[in-house]
């Protein structure tokens, strides 16, 4: 990246390659003959130059016609532009590719080796182009290169949690928020780069606001919430700032987005009411969805949290939350945008985790066609590890989205490492047995228009971008599953380290285990590793803590008792375990048959119930704890390693944090410990817990 004020991430472009196949780089690729008709085509030329002139160490040529040159040449157009192309490929063929589609070939043409990168359209070209510099950048090689790629979600976002004029970013961990608010429409060259980082890894969306978008009702909480002014993005005057935030992320094929206050009819538009069957309030959406459109003709949509921790909502006026969403959908019917709906909905119940399905199953076929509900991965929010939310598979007749958390809110935060693509990968190859055997999350999802993955934002104004240096691999990774969820973790570890921390084999594998490894030991020291969810501090402050630990605070989401522990979902409990289908419903119903990892998730136990392996609930729980710490430990040692093998710079600030990550992982087992020992009265077999001193 230009900039000297912030991190390049993955698009480095150092790659070390070996002179053979830099010799087959420059045969193929160091002229490039790119068309340059739509502004995403300068985008194109601009990646080409900066990516291929990492690899070559000088700037490419970059042509107009076919370059005429002893060697071969990089073509790069739409499919029946160019002869090196319409030649080479099968036009119809490209042009029946998704929208966001690519071809890259490796041809022959008039006796020269050349490489093809053609679309159906230009933004197919972009995240060809990324594609490919990938590939350069990795070392990989490219004389057979025979590459067709779609992506496997149409909607592929994040949300940011960025609260407007405030600059602060709720649940971020990264700094202030990059988006400079009152400067808009002046634009900052870091836009430009972060929208290169979203288009890299294939995302096509972006919300730039917080869900919360006012939290009225809620004085008395501190004055950063009351301040949070998100919903004002919708008035007229600032709809220019968002104007050209979007015309600068259309270049790089993502779309814009914006969270909506569902009270913005009175808030914005003077009206007395929201209420979702009010003529007027129909006609005050359609005329403001149709002024943002004016504007922004490519726009996404709105995201709306209605009715969920103090924002209003249909429920206000006794309406459902159907009636509520589809007067916005609606507004959208015009345009191809839509209204993403979050589920996240709950009150005061006595087991949360059911309320979403409760509350939306029943709806069912009743969401308007611009309507996408968007559903957490779990029914509690962002856990280390839940079970999938049982809606996913429960609404067949209703576009659906998987909201993810990139951001680490219950994970550790800026400080602990905690990689989440194999939590993801988990939740995407879930199987739902909706409707038969082998429907995974990621099936429901994929190819079909208006349904996708959000990712909660991870990006702050940090010079790093993410806080954590590792967890930049979190939005990278995020952005390759929601493009294909087929991909497994390793390759995309791999393909992350090789970007960041150059081919090095002895880097790329260690860094790869750290990451992949990371996951299991938070849900260890966070959790004791069986089910367990819930156990951090929240504080009195309207912005919760999420970080420390505080057990005690949250009997009703761990089940603590003198006679045992977990909370029980089953038949006999809340049967959470009963809304899913068959054979879930039965396998999370026994302490039997429900899998360990899950088990006091779905059951209250008794301390000494003991599990397949003949260990104890609470031993296991003691055990899960300190096997957390020392997988810190062995991710803190091998971080070590490699200390002179990558740049001074990053291996201190990841090393530190391994520090701080220890100490905190240590903190968290004890207190987890003496908390489980307080209730249970059973010491620890092993002898490790020195009691009197938690
Ligand atoms: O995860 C919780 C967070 C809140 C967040 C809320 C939500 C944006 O603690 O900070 O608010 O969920 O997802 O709406």
């Amino acid at each position: 990246m230009a900039s000297e004020r912030y991190d390049s991430c993955w698009l480095r472009y150092e790659a070390s390659i070996d002179d053979e196949r830099l010799e087959s780089y420059r045969r193929r690729c160091l002229h490039v003959y790119a068309s340059d008709g739509a502004p995403e085509l300068g985008v194109v030329r601009e990646e080409l130059r900066r990516g291929l002139e990492g690899v070559f160490g000088r700037e490419p040529h970059l042509w107009h016609h076919p370059p005429r040159s002893a060697d071969g040449f990089l073509a790069v157009g739409l499919p029946d532009e160019m002869r090196p192309i319409t030649e080479s490929v099968d036009v119809e063929f490209v042009r029946s590719l998704d929208d966001d589609g690519y071809l890259i070939r490796a041809v022959e043409w008039e006796e020269s080796d050349c490489l093809v990168l053609t679309a159906p359209t230009d933004t197919g070209l972009v995240y060809g182009t990324f594609h490919l510099l990938r590939l350069l950048a990795t070392g990989e090689p490219i004389d057979d290169l025979e590459i067709v790629e779609e992506p496997a979600n149409a909607e592929r976002i994040v949300n940011h949690w960025d609260n407007p004029f405030r600059g602060l970013v709720e649940r971020g961990y990264a700094g202030q928020s990059i988006f400079d608010w009152e400067r808009l429409p002046q634009l900052d060259e870091r836009y430009a780069d972060y929208a290169r980082l979203l288009a890299s890894v294939g995302l096509n969306g972006l919300c730039v606001n917080n869900v919360n978008t006012k939290i009225p009702g809620r004085e008395g909480a501190n004055e950063v919430v009351s301040q949070q002014a998100g919903w004002q993005l919708l008035e007229s005057a600032n709809l220019e700032k968002v104007a050209a935030l979007a015309a600068l992320f259309r270049r790089y094929g993502v779309r814009l987005y914006l969270s909506v206050n569902y009270a913005s009819p009175m808030l914005i538009g003077g009206l007395d009411t929201a209420d979702p069957l009010e003529p007027a309030v129909e006609e005050w959406w359609a005329e403001k969805v149709a002024e943002v459109y004016d504007l922004i003709p490519d726009f996404g949509g709105f995201v709306v949290k209605a009715d969920s921790e103090g924002q209003t909502g249909p429920y206000d006026y006794g309406r459902d939350h159907a009636e509520g969403a589809n007067v916005i959908g609606r507004a959208f019917e015009p345009y191809d945008g839509r209204v993403w709906w979050r589920a996240f909905v709950y009150s005061d119940h006595e087991d949360r985790a059911v309320q979403a399905y409760e509350t939306f199953e029943p709806l069912d076929g009743a969401f308007d066609d611009n309507v996408t509900l968007q559903i957490k991965n779990g029914p509690i929010d962002f856990q280390q590890r839940e079970p999938v939310s049982t809606l996913f598979g429960a609404m067949p007749e209703t576009a659906l989205g998987c909201e993810l958390q990139i951001t680490q809110e219950y994970t550790g935060q800026g400080v602990h490492a905690c990689y989440l693509v194999p939590q993801w990968k988990e939740i995407l190859e879930f199987d739902t047995h909706a409707p038969v055997e082998g429907s995974r999350v990621a099936d429901l999802l994929a190819d079909t228009p208006g349904q996708g993955i959000a990712g909660v934002g991870v990006v702050g104004d940090d010079p790093n971008w993410t806080g954590h240096y590792l967890a930049q691999a979190n939005l990278y990774g995020f952005g390759r599953l929601c493009w294909d969820p087929d991909l497994e973790s390793e390759t995309i570890t791999d393909e992350w380290v090789a970007l960041t921390f150059g081919t090095d084999p002895e880097v790329r594998e260690t860094v790869s285990r750290i990451l992949l490894d990371s996951w299991q030991a938070a849900i260890d020291y966070h959790t004791g590793g069986i089910g367990l969810i819930h156990m951090m501090y929240n504080g009195e402050t309207a912005l919760e803590n999420h970080y420390d630990p505080s057990p005690e605070e949250w009997p009703e989401y761990t089940g603590v008792s003198e006679d045992g522990i977990g909370v029980d979902r089953s038949s006999s409990g809340s049967d959470y375990a009963g809304q899913y289908r068959e054979p879930l419903a039965s396998r999370y119903d026994s302490p039997e048959t429900c899998p360990e990892e899950l088990l006091l998730f779905f059951h209250h136990l008794p301390w000494e119930y003991e599990l397949a392996d003949g260990t104890t609930v609470i031993q296991r729980l003691y055990d899960g704890c300190f096997d957390g710490v020392e997988r810190v430990r062995v991710l803190r040692q091998r971080w070590r390693s490699l200390e002179g093998r990558i740049d001074e710079r990053r291996y201190r600030h990841v090393a530190e944090r391994f520090d701080e990550h220890a100490h905190q992982a240590v903190r968290w087992r004890d207190t987890l410990c003496a908390f489980f020992y307080e209730y249970s009265e059973i010491p620890d077999e092993a002898g490790r817990i020195p009691i009197e001193e938690c």
